[in-house]
Parts: structure tokens; sequence; C-alpha cells
């Protein structure tokens, strides 16, 4: 869990610099080798560490617009994860989704810029697992301003009635955009949305990696062993802006402090101190973790850029493929006969 946080955080450290790479003097947010926005996840790794820890290769993993500590931690392959990224061809999606629409079906994984998308295709992923009788599981990651999401709720509800294998997580950095959650909800423990569906909730109160490793062993237990849904939320804390460029005008630089004190990676790394991992060690961890990142940036800047022309390709699939003929009909002849 300490690597792949570890290297979560660096990662997001070297995209920062990639990405501010020809935006200024003004911000422009279409230059530089990664044009679009960037929402970084500094802050929230214990959650995605913690959970996934109790994940294989055949569970399903969702998550939303800030998804690279997930992605990481489920095991997506950070080399074509960042060609992605970086728009070009070799990327997990032909340079075409971005790093908001990672997609790889090898991990089973996928994420979205629409708040709370996640969740349904992480039930219909729960729902499949079931109907083929493995036990894989489903997770999705979502903010805690995607509660009150009607895609959210109207999944919890499915979930429960069908007592599907998928665990649901809410990552609670306390804002959404520059919306605090206060303002939006008088909930103040998400889980407790749990409640009024009859699934199990939990609240962890802190981004101890250590505390979600132990509440997820249970959820993802329960839903492997076919005993149904989850809810849990988790405190993280946004360390950075909503995106790059966010000036955060609104939000206090003692918040700002606050969220930048409490490091899960050395409340982890103390953790692993006490329990007699070396300094050394870590130290070698952290090393690992950082020429792995550094390798995917390098390799991922050296691709190729996609061939314009096919920006078409891909776009649309032939859903219609391999379903019989359908019978031309008789239209009235209202319209002269053209159709
Ligand atoms: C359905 C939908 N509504 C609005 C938006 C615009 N939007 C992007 S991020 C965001 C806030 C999300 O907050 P939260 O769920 O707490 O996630 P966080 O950004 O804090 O990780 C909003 C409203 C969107 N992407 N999708
Ligand atoms: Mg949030």
């Amino acid at each position: 869990m300490y690597e792949e946080m570890v290297t979560a955080r660096y990662y997001e450290e070297r995209l920062q610099e990639e990405y501010l790479e020809g935006k200024q003097p003004a911000f422009d947010i279409s230059a530089g080798p990664i044009p679009g926005e960037l929402h970084l996840a500094a802050g929230q790794e214990a959650s995605a560490a913690g959970v996934c820890a109790h994940l294989r290769d055949t569970d399903t993993v969702t998550a939303p617009h800030r998804p690279h500590h997930v992605a990481i931690s489920k095991g997506v392959d950070l080399k074509r994860m960042t060609a992605e990224i970086f728009g070009r061809e070799t990327g997990l999606s032909k340079g075409k989704g971005g790093h908001m629409h990672l997609y790889d079906p090898d991990m089973n994984f996928a994420c979205s810029g629409i708040i709370a998308q996640g969740c349904p295709p992480a039930v219909g992923a729960a729902l499949a697992a079931k109907k083929r009788n493995t036990d894989d599981v489903a997770v999705a990651f979502l903010g805690e301003g995607a509660i009150s999401q009607g895609g959210f709720l109207e999944s919890l509800n499915l979930a429960a009635v069908q007592d599907l294998p998928v665990v649901f997580v809410i990552e609670d950095n306390d804002w959404a955009i520059s919306m605090p959650k206060a303002r939006v909800t008088d909930v103040e423990d998400g889980s407790r949305r749990a409640g009024g569906f009859d699934v199990r909730g939990e609240r962890i109160d802190s981004d101890d990696a250590v505390a979600v490793y132990e509440a997820a062993e249970t959820a993802v237990g329960r839903a492997r062993d076919g005993n149904g849904p989850t809810l849990l939320e988790v405190q993280v804390h946004r360390r950075m802006g909503h995106f790059m460029g966010d000036p955060e005008a609104y939000r206090s630089d003692a918040d700002v402090e606050a969220a930048q004190e409490r490091d899960s990676i050395e409340r982890l790394a103390d953790r692993l101190r006490e329990h007699g991992v070396e300094g050394d060690d870590l130290e070698e961890i952290r090393e690992r973790a950082h020429d792995r990142v550094d390798e995917a940036i390098e390799w991922a800047k050296e691709q190729p850029q996609p061939d314009p022309e096919d920006a078409y390709e891909d776009v649309f699939t032939d859903a219609l493929e391999g379903w019989p003929e359908r019978p031309e009909r008789e239209l009235a002849a209202t319209d002269g006969g053209e159709r």
C-alpha cells in the first residue's frame, strides 16, 4: 500500500510539471503536452490503496474524474495510462479519452468525468458476476459531492434489492469544486445514505490507510461471499485545487494548510517504522516507485501522436452487429412515401 501511495503521489507531482509546461504566463488550458483539464488526487491515496489491496484483476473498479490513485492501485498499466493522458496513439484509448476517461478492459477499470457515472456500471459488473456465478466484486469510487445524484442512489437501491457484490466508496475531501459539503447536504456522514436502502454503511473518519484496509476487508469479503453491498465513506484531503489552474479563491489558507499537514503517506510510513520497517527499506520503496513513474512518463512522451484522420474511428459502435435483419416497415404514405 505504501508503494502504491508513493507512486500515486510522485506520479501526480511529475504530471503537474509536465502539465504546466507551455501553459504560462496566462493560463492557457489547451497548450502544452497535456492539453485540457487535470484533476489531481494528492491527499486521497489512502482510500484507493486500502480498498484495492483486497481486489484482483477480474474485479471491476470505476472511478470519477480524479482517478489516478485509484487506477494505480487497481494495477492499470502505468505506461499506457500515461500515454493516454498525453493523448498518444498507444494510450489506453488511443489518446482519445485523456485523464478523465481512462479505460482498461484488462484490469476492468474505467473512469468518467460525469459525477456518479461510475455507479451504474459497477452495479452492472456486479450483476454480471452474480449471474455468471463468479465471486468477483465491483467497487465504485465517488466524491462526497456526488452523494445526492440519482445515479448513485438508484445504484444503491438496485445493489441492495438484488444483493449484488458491490462496494461504494465515497471519498469525502470536503469540497465539490468550490462547494463545501455542508451546503449541499444535511447529512454529515455520507455512509448514512446506506440506511435508507437497508445497506450496511461505515465511515472511516481519517485517511488512515490501515483503517481503510480493515473496513474494506470486511466490505469486499462480504460482497465476495454473496452477502451484498456496502457503502463506505473515507475522509480524505484535497491538497490541491479542484483542477490544475484553480486559484482556490473560495478556500481559506488555513483549510489548505490543514489538508497539507495531514499526510496519509507520512502516517503510514510512521506506522511501518513503528512495526520495525527500516528507513532504508522505505527509501528503497520510494526510489523504486519514482523510477517506475519517471520511466512511464519518458516512455509516454516518446510515443507517436495519433493521426488526425483516426479521430472518426472508434466513435460509434455498430450496436446492431449480429442482430437479425429487421423487416422493412411500410410507412403510411402521408409524406409522399419518402423516409
Ligand atoms: C453530472 C455532473 N454534474 C456536474 C459536473 C461538474 N463537476 C465536475 S467535478 C464536480 C464536483 C465533484 O465533487 P466531488 O464529487 O466531491 O468530487 P471531487 O472533485 O471533490 O473529487 C462537478 C460538480 C459533472 N462533471 N457531472
Ligand atoms: Mg469532493
